[in-house]
């Protein structure tokens, strides 16, 4: 029998404590091969996060090359999230320097050629979506070399985290968010509200995570240690929200997402209290008469799948895995 391909992924990250963890999931699974990381300003600054994606790289034993992109937003300044992940964006424990160095390409570039040189790729959005944006602005067809675009942003139809109408990831760069919806990728949108309530890893299964005493497991667990506080502030529940690993956990394997619709998604650009807000036309209404000319740009490409809910077993057990 031959053996099964792998599947070719991309990652863009702002790397912070939950997008580590992520990235633990796909560069140790055996499925996958992670052709390159691109990181963008997001939780931290892009620097930050490209040494962060290259010491998470490096507790996987991985050589995956890591690009560094945009220093901020395509429109507006860069705000950060170290109030939630910690100045260093991983709870600031004092990790070492990695011992390679980002790649001289830039990620927009990088996105290019890495989707030209494996068209089928699947591309995994854990941070802002400037990268992104310029990537397509860069050469548009790319959309059409995409299998599927997994997007970690957004709140449908529910609450925000940093605003109470947006989640962070599309708030900070909602031009961009805008760009991409409407580039024809293939968007599977994984909202912020997905890793709440019973996806989060509670205290018994933090317990679990530490008793496989791999450094891996610690690393998860201690690195989220100031999120984990943040988390609990800000919404009550205590435990590690992990919105970037449940992104991962769909990616894959998309049977973890239980319920999922195709929807037209835009994003609010201009709202004075809804900046970075994910519209998602539930009710399939944009097409309507009163709707058509606002949404007619959406009409052009198809619709998003928006993933409602996640079988909570199946993504912890697929965290459990990869640390183990
Ligand atoms: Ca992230």
């Amino acid at each position: 029998m031959l053996p099964r391909m792998k599947r070719t992924f991309l990652i863009d990250t702002d790397t912070a404590s939950d997008d580590a963890v992520a990235l633990i999931m796909a560069l140790r699974s055996p499925e996958v091969e992670v052709v390159g990381i691109t990181t963008v300003a997001g939780n931290v600054v892009v620097r930050q996060a490209s040494r962060n994606a290259l010491y998470t790289a490096e507790l996987c034993g991985s050589s995956v090359p890591v690009f560094t992109g945009a220093e901020k937003p395509l429109k507006r300044a860069h705000w950060s999230a170290d109030w939630f992940h910690g100045r260093d964006g991983l709870g600031d424990h004092g990790y070492p320097a990695p011992r390679r160095a980002p790649e001289k390409m830039g990620a927009a570039e990088a996105i290019v050629e890495l989707i030209e040189a494996h068209p089928g790729i699947v591309m995994v959005t854990l941070g802002p979506l400037t990268n992104v944006a310029q990537a397509l602005q860069k050469k548009p067809e790319i959309a059409k070399k995409v299998s599927r675009c997994v997007v970690m942003g957004g709140a449908p139809c529910c609450v925000g985290n940093v605003t109470p109408a947006a989640e962070y990831n599309i708030w900070v760069d909602p031009e961009a968010a805008r760009i991409v919806m409407r580039s024809g990728l293939p968007i599977e949108l994984i909202g912020w509200q997905l890793s709440r309530g019973d996806a989060v890893v509670g205290e018994t299964e933090i317990t679990h995570i530490q008793g496989l005493n791999t450094s891996l497991a610690r690393f998860a667990v201690e690195s989220n240690s100031h999120a984990r506080q943040a988390y609990k502030i800000q919404t009550g529940e205590d435990g590690l929200c992990l919105p970037d690993p449940v992104a991962m956990s769909i990616a894959l394997d998309p049977t973890v997402g239980t319920e999922w619709s195709d929807h037209y998604v835009e994003v609010e650009t201009q709202g004075e209290l809804t900046r970075g807000m994910t519209v998602v036309d539930r009710l399939n209404v944009a097409g309507d008469e009163r709707n058509r000319a606002l949404w007619e740009p959406m009409f052009q490409v198809p619709k998003a799948k928006v993933c409602w809910s996640i079988d909570s077993n199946r993504w912890k057990t697929a965290l459990y895995a990869a640390l183990r």
